[in-house]
């Protein structure tokens, strides 16, 4: 007998709006009675014409995940839909999820995931809904799911027990098809479409050393498959790649303060020729040479310059995208390529209308996200394939590829600095400040740097006609050199102030400073005019990339 469905009285929480990526919170606070249940069922009443349609259902693997999935799957059938496409153990990588999605022409998916962010009972969870185009939900879908979560009455979902989700393969529930199935092989297909696999093992079979830091998160099991099965990279390669639901107690964030393990053998004696990570949900990388760091604003700029190595790629790019606070190395290859660069706000959600249109192939972010038209994710694992085939074909290292780019090019000298958790008052007290003096900066010297502009990023979607504002305060200067300041969307306490600084330099002489030391004014001039330390109280950041 079918299991009954059960209307369930609830009431409103007033925290379900959706932040830069899904709604993302403390586990204790989905733990409280109705409040995944409240979301689920807000995102079901946003959405029109899923009955009988396929849903995709998988999260990173980060504690309380199986228990959540479940939650879903009775609420899934409760609410009529006909199929639902689960990972195996609850297990889908982000990017994977997006492939899933498109590959089996879904109705959407809702992704469990906090990304980089720590995973426990006293960490972090979240959750999001991807569209039938495989991406996350625009703001207009997240802003209905927002207004339902604020009127929701009542849940559905059924009296039923927790399915199996250890072994692929179909059951039902209440009505609904429930299908488990291998979260990587559509994955490592699309994967083998758009690389050389050929060449890539060959680079392997030469010597060339890699490594590869799951960081205990989800990209394990899909870069054993993918780099040790089927590009033949030896045991070992992938290190830190079982999924644990605590990411070993870590921060699964690849970068240079994170992904320690791996900074410090790409830094050591005996490096490896090339190393790269991903985050908790597998949409992020860092790549790394031989003691040597690819910022991912330089990264998105490579890959594009170099694209037509690249078989999935070899017919040409139509454009280029990425967010605002992403410095302006990909501007320079598309201006050179003569494609379009389009600058959107920060979260990969907006760049679907672009690659729905077929407007742009490949969209990067500073926040180590790189991706292309092949899903509507960023992609981790994708980024490092991308290089491994370029590299294969090119036969330089790393390094050189990066500099020779800059000589080519230009270098976009790059950095951002993260001040965590900071008490929120302080900081939108910061943002009122520096908002009000921005309309009398143009014109004004600081430091010897004329300021050019100063504004609160806006942005109006070429495809839909759609707008968002207050995306980030930018002081331009009259060399190209600029200052972005943002509050995260992403955390879960306090606020956290990003500073992002670029400045242009064309010379090949100054191409072996430091960063923080070619941005060394622009440091100071962000401190005055945002009055950071006085404000937070904090000497340095948290962490800088
Ligand atoms: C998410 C978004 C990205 C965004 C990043 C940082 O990444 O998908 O588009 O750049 O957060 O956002 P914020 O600066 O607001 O913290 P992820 O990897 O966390 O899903």
């Amino acid at each position: 007998m079918s299991p009954t469905v059960k209307h369930v009285p609830t009431t409103p929480f007033d925290d379900q709006r959706p932040g830069t990526s899904g709604l993302r919170k403390k586990v204790r606070t989905f733990r409280q009675p109705g409040y995944l249940e409240n979301f689920v069922q807000s995102v079901f009443d946003s959405l029109e014409g899923f009955r009988g349609q396929t849903l995709v259902v998988g999260g990173d693997g980060r504690y309380w995940n199986l228990e959540a999935i479940q939650v879903i799957l009775r609420m899934a059938a409760a609410n009529g839909f006909g199929r639902v496409l689960v990972g195996r153990d609850g297990l889908l990588s982000t990017p994977a999820a997006s492939a899933v999605i498109r590959a089996h022409r879904a109705f959407g998916g809702l992704i469990l995931s906090a990304s980089h962010n720590p995973g426990g009972p006293d960490a972090d969870f979240g959750i999001k809904y991807n569209t039938g185009n495989g991406g996350p939900a625009p703001e207009k879908v997240t802003e209905a799911i927002y207004a339902a979560s604020r009127q929701i009455g009542e849940y559905r979902t059924l009296e039923a027990p927790d399915l199996d989700l250890s072994r692929p393969g179909a059951t039902e529930l209440g009505g609904m098809q429930v299908e488990v199935i291998d979260p990587v092989a559509d994955y490592a297909a699309l994967m083998e479409r758009l690389f050389d696999f050929g060449a890539i093992s060959g680079l392997l079979a030469s010597g060339f050393r890699i490594r590869f830091d799951a960081m205990h998160a989800i990209t394990g099991p899909y870069a054993h498959a993918i780099l040790e099965q089927r590009l033949g990279a030896p045991a070992g390669t992938v290190i830190n790649g079982t999924p644990l639901p605590d990411f070993g107690g870590g921060h699964p964030d690849p970068n240079l303060t994170y992904a320690h393990d791996l900074v410090e053998e790409m830094y050591g004696p005996d490096a490896p020729d090339f190393g790269a990570a991903s985050d908790g949900d597998g949409d992020r990388n860092m790549i790394l040479g031989r003691g040597f760091f690819v910022t991912p604003s330089d990264s998105l700029a490579v890959l594009a310059a170099n694209a037509r190595l690249v078989p999935g790629y070899a017919g040409g790019l139509k454009g280029i995208a990425r967010s605002m606070p992403t410095s302006q190395a990909a501007d320079r290859v598309a201006e050179k390529l003569g494609i379009p660069c389009f600058e959107t706000p920060t979260g990969w959600k907006f760049f679907g209308n672009l690659l729905d249109a077929g407007r742009a192939t490949l969209c990067g972010e500073e926040s180590f996200g790189t991706g292309s038209d092949h899903v509507r994710e960023k992609d981790g694992l994708w980024a490092v394939l991308f290089w491994l085939n370029i590299l294969a074909v090119r036969r330089e290292g790393v390094e050189a590829v990066v500099r020779t780019h800059w000589a080519e090019f230009g270098r976009n000298v790059y950095s951002r600095h993260d001040y965590e958790g900071i008490p929120a008052e302080a900081a939108s007290g910061l943002m009122a400040h520096l908002r009000a003096r921005l309309a009398a900066l143009p014109g004004t010297d600081l430091d010897g740097n004329r300021v050019a502009y100063a504004d609160d990023f806006g942005y109006t979607d070429p495809v839909d006609g759609s707008t968002s504002s207050g995306q980030g305060l930018r002081v331009g200067f009259e060399d190209g050199s600029r200052i972005v300041f943002r509050l995260s969307g992403t955390g879960t306490e306090g606020a956290t102030l990003r500073v992002y600084l670029e400045r242009f330099d064309p010379d090949t002489d100054r191409h072996h400073l430091d960063a923080q030391e070619a941005l060394a004014d622009l440091i100071h001039i962000a401190d005055g005019l945002a009055e950071i330390r006085a404000r937070t109280g904090r000497e340095a950041p948290d962490v800088i990339t």
